[in-house]
């Protein structure tokens, strides 16, 4: 569908060890999702790029992702994917039916507490970038995210998305931390079979194909032997 839609995201090859931001996978999916054409304006990083005053007008948090929509700008990651789905309902990311929607909007923002430990065991990653790492202190960040593992795993046994059989948003959220916790080398199989089944699952899709990180073929270690 046509629109005026531009979304700001850092460049990958800025972002250390991890190569992607999640929030700004996450919507970017959505717009693949919803088959919108969208422009995609990528930011330095350590230029600073992200911001720069004309950022920091759209944006004075400064942290991306951001979606402007002609005038409009829209920043903080659930607003934005909010935005996105009334604003561009079909297809619908989103259950109709009450109960569902009740279970995916408790799902998407539940998935708050997966960023938060996603992004600290991430972010000591990239600020060492993968040197010398103290693998005491990976565990000790590794233990929360495996936690809030848990969670998912339990869901995904329950129903094959997060709110019933088709895809939500609460998906698109959870698998951009669990793929890159699996390019940072996190073993699924084992110890979590039904999220290793979604995370095939969500891999064969367009969306993801086509918006997928220009991750090394072979991944990470980093997280191969956490407890
Ligand atoms: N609460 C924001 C946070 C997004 C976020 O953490 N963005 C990171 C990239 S993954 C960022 O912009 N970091 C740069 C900074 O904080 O200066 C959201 O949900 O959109």
């Amino acid at each position: 569908m046509r629109s005026n839609l531009t979304l700001y995201i850092p460049e990958y090859s800025t972002i250390r060890a991890i190569e992607c931001s999640p929030p700004s996978w996450m919507v970017q999916l959505a717009l693949e999702e919803k088959e919108l054409d969208y422009e995609v304006v990528r930011l330095s990083f350590p230029d600073g790029e992200h911001k720069s005053p004309e950022m920091l007008a759209r944006n004075p948090r400064g942290t991306v992702p951001v979606l402007t929509d002609g005038p409009i700008s829209v920043y903080e990651t659930f607003a934005i994917l909010d935005y996105i789905e009334h604003t561009y309902p079909e297809p619908a990311l989103m259950p109709t039916n009450r109960s569902l929607r009740g279970l995916a909007l408790t799902r998407l923002h539940e998935s708050s507490h997966l960023k938060t430990a996603g992004m600290a065991l991430f972010s000591y990653i990239m600020n060492t970038r993968g040197l010398d790492l103290d693998p005491d202190e990976v565990d000790r960040r590794a233990a929360p995210f495996h936690d809030e593992l848990f969670f998912w795993e339990y869901y995904y046994g329950v129903g094959k998305y997060a709110a019933g059989t088709q895809v939500s948003y609460a998906d698109l959220s959870v698998f951009t931390y669990l793929a890159t916790a699996v390019h940072l080398g996190l073993p699924l199989d084992e110890r979590y079979p039904n999220l290793a089944r979604f995370y095939e699952r969500m891999k064969k899709r367009i969306a993801v194909v086509t918006t997928w990180p220009p991750w090394k073929p072979t991944p990470y270690r980093y997280l191969s032997e956490t407890c």
